[in-house]
């Protein structure tokens, strides 16, 4: 069964999932939601995700939104097949849950206010708040001193290897990289940049910037 997911290749919330899916080889069909007219509004799409945001998936008969819901919903469906993102043990499967939170409230937050003042208004002729985006981009700096610390101890933010609470952080961490000009905030911090360095140099994530292109 190919799944279907409903976003554009673009958007940062849609790329958390096509990640997951081809980290896990699964074949999906990318279909695109022209959120500039507004597509994501209209009746046919909130049947979809009443929301009105994207991504959602199709898998047959199931339907799923939430981009970190369908990451662990696909990690775990598949957990016999490609990298083990979810943890093995119950500890390990918390320590994976709560960075997880961390990536969605204490960085995603932030970088999502960044997304929309920078880029996303401009784009809709309003002028983005940079008083807003100062004051994220220095509570974004505390958050990722915390990451410094944290991958002193260990390779990835949930332990010794690659999970989902590491590849939920690729979409995000691209923008501050590529549009927001604030790679300084990786690079100026060792182990946050080696860790950046390994997890963006994944195939699966070198697809997923193909795509974009
Ligand atoms: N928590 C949701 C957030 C979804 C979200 O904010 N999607 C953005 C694109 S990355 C969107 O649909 N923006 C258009 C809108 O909110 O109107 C998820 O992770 O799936």
């Amino acid at each position: 069964m190919v799944v279907k997911v409903y976003g554009p290749i673009r958007a940062a919330c849609p790329q958390r999932v096509l990640v997951c899916l081809l980290e896990k080889g699964v074949e999906f069909d990318a279909i695109d939601v022209a959120l500039e007219a507004g597509e994501h509004k209209k009746p046919d799409f909130l049947e979809r995700q009443p929301f009105g945001q994207v991504p959602v998936v199709q898998d047959g008969d199931f339907r799923l939104f939430e981009s970190r819901a369908i990451i662990r919903y696909y990690a775990a469906k598949f957990a016999d097949r490609g990298p083990n993102l979810l943890g093995k043990t119950l500890e390990e499967r918390a320590l994976v849950d709560q960075w997880l939170e961390v990536e969605a409230h204490n960085f995603n937050d932030l970088v999502y206010t960044i997304v929309l003042q920078l880029l996303v208004l401009p784009q809709i002729g309003q002028p983005g708040d940079m008083d807003l985006v100062q004051s994220c981009k220095n509570k974004l700096e505390k958050v990722l001193d915390i990451y410094e610390r944290r991958l002193a101890e260990s390779n990835y933010l949930a332990g010794g290897y690659y999970t989902l609470a590491d590849m939920s952080h690729l979409p995000g961490i691209r923008f501050l990289m590529n549009e927001a000009d604030m790679s300084h905030l990786v690079r100026e911090r060792k182990n946050v940049n080696a860790w950046w360095d390994d997890i963006s140099n994944r195939p699966a994530w070198k697809k997923v910037l193909k795509l974009m292109a």
